[in-house]
C-alpha cells in the first residue's frame, strides 16, 4: 500500500544564524531514517500569516501534512513518522516516548535558555538584552546539570535506548546547538554520541537538503530584488 503524501512545512527564508538548526531539520531526519519521501512547503517568516497560525497556533515551524492529517510540534511529528518503524519498536515504545519527552521538556529548555543568553550578546535586537553575568552563570550551571546526567548515561551505551530510535533523533538534535557553541567540551561521551548520530547517512541527506533549501531561498530573494 502506498503511503499518503507527506509535506513538511518550514519558513520561506531565514538569516544565516539558525540554518542547520531550524526544527524542520529533525523532521527531515526522521523522514530519511524511515524512508518516507516528502515535499517541502513554506510559510512566510515575516510577517506570519493567518494560514500559518491555522496550522500552528504559535506560528512556529515545523508542521506536516500527511494525507488528511495536519500536525505541529516536532516531537509529535517525529513520533508520528516513527510509528510502525524501528525508530519506535513496540517493545520499547514507552521508553522511547519517555526519552523524546525528556529531550524536549527537560534538556532542550536548559540548552535553549543558555543559547539565548549567548546569542543575545551579538544579536540583542532579536534575543533581548544580554544576561547579567550572574544570570549567565546560573543558566550555564542549569545546562551543565542536564549534560552531566546524560554524560553519565551515555558513557556505556551507544544509543539512549538500545537501538537507534526516535529518542536519539530528538536528543541529538537538542544537543547539537550546544555542541556548536562548544558547550559539550568536557563531555566526551556526549560528543561521541552526537558524532555517531550525525555520521548517519539519513542525517547527512537531511542536512544537505535542509541547507539547499536556504540556499534556494537566498537565490529566490535575490532574483526578486
Ligand atoms: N516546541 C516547538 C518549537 C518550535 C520552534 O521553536 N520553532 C522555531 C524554529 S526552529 C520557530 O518557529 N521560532 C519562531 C518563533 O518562535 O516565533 C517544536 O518543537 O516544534
Amino acid at each position: 500500500m502506498n503511503s499518503p503524501e507527506l509535506t513538511v512545512y518550514t519558513y520561506d527564508w531565514l538569516p544565516e544564524f539558525p540554518r542547520g538548526f531550524v526544527r524542520d531539520f529533525r523532521v527531515r531526519w526522521a523522514a530519511e531514517e524511515v524512508g518516507r519521501p516528502y515535499h517541502i512547503a513554506t510559510v512566510p517568516s515575516h510577517p506570519r500569516s493567518d494560514a500559518h497560525r491555522a496550522m500552528q497556533p504559535f506560528a512556529q515551524v515545523p508542521m506536516i501534512t500527511d494525507g488528511d492529517l495536519t500536525l505541529f510540534e516536532s516531537g509529535a511529528i517525529v513520533l508520528h513518522l516513527a510509528e510502525g518503524s524501528p525508530l519506535l519498536p513496540a517493545a520499547k515504545r514507552s521508553e522511547v516516548t519517555q526519552w523524546v519527552i525528556a529531550a524536549l521538556n527537560s534538556v532542550e529548555p536548559r540548552i535553549g535558555s543558555w543559547m539565548t543568553a549567548q546569542l543575545a550578546k551579538s544579536m540583542p535586537q532579536i534575543f533581548g538584552p544580554p544576561a547579567p553575568a550572574e544570570l549567565e552563570a546560573h543558566l550555564m550551571t542549569g545546562m551543565q546539570g542536564r549534560l552531566s546526567a546524560l554524560e553519565g548515561l551515555m558513557a556505556d551505551r551507544e544509543w539512549i535506548t538500545d537501538d537507534f530510535s526516535a529518542a536519539d533523533i530528538l536528543l541529538v538534535d537538542v544537543l547539537r546547538p550546544a555542541q556548536n557553541e562548544g558547550a559539550l567540551e568536557g563531555f566526551p561521551a556526549l560528543t561521541a554520541y552526537v558524532e555517531r548520530a550525525t555520521a548517519r547517512p539519513a542525517f547527512q541527506r537531511a542536512m544537505k537538503d535542509h541547507m539547499a533549501h536556504w540556499a534556494a531561498a537566498d537565490a529566490a530573494r535575490q532574483s526578486s530584488n
